[in-house]
């Protein structure tokens, strides 16, 4: 039983004729892709983007139509992934390094539905690492910086050169196993110079798909 299809084609549910809809990135988001793409062929009509070049080769390889952002105007509905989730549905994202472009989406979509299995939710986030987009340019003082915070960083790694995103910036991951006080932590890391957006999504989701072991849906 594969719990993130499961999550992930309950999500793909809530997806209807004309809507505009953001599709995610992550192996759970994967699954509801594939399955909007299933419904595209069989004739749902809908209009969409994606939150990473990844998501939008497979997107267009299932032929859901992909609309330039600057012409689709506000989203319906987004679907996506999370690395944890707590109670209150505060996420860490970015652990598949495409933050940035998920928190836009997600702050343009009227809904954002977080699919995931349910080893993704906690009580208290920051055991995963968080990660936090960098810009290239004296990348060192802004890692200074983030150290000063108590964050923890270390620059992804993708071989022997630093992990590049989509937008051309590094990540910081930060390793702080619990985030006390995540709301404040957002607004004085994305206040840092350099810093583009970090992965945590303070009151961004509006319902929360998890798939449990036995197979059940907890949906919220
Ligand atoms: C994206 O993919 C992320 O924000 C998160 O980092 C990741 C979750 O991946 P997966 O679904 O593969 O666990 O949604």
């Amino acid at each position: 039983m594969n719990l993130k299809q499961i999550a992930a084609e309950r999500a793909a549910e809530y997806v209807q004729d004309g809507m505009k809809v953001g599709l995610g990135t992550g192996s759970t988001a994967y699954y509801a892709i594939c399955r909007i793409g299933e419904r595209v062929r069989e004739g749902l009509n809908i209009q969409a983007v994606a939150t990473s070049e990844a998501s939008d080769k497979l997107a267009k390889e299932w032929g859901i139509p992909i609309v330039p952002f600057d012409q689709i105007g506000r989203l319906d509905l987004t679907i996506d992934g999370a690395d944890e989730v707590d109670p209150e549905f505060n996420l860490i994202k970015g652990g598949g390094g495409a933050l940035l472009r998920e928190k836009i989406v997600a702050a343009n979509s009227d809904k954002l539905i977080i699919v995931a299995d349910g080893s993704k939710a906690v009580q208290k986030l920051g055991k995963f690492p968080l990660p936090v987009e960098v810009v290239p340019f004296a990348s060192e003082w802004t890692f200074q910086a983030l150290e000063k915070l108590g964050c923890h960083p270390e620059w992804r790694m993708d071989g022997d050169q630093r992990y590049l995103t989509d937008n051309g910036n590094l990540i910081a991951d930060c390793r702080m196993e619990a985030i006390e006080h995540a709301a404040e932590l957002n607004v004085q890391l994305n206040m840092l110079p350099g810093v583009v957006d970090n992965g945590l999504f303070i009151k961004m989701a509006d319902t929360v798909i998890l798939a449990k072991d036995d197979g059940s849906i907890d949906e919220r």
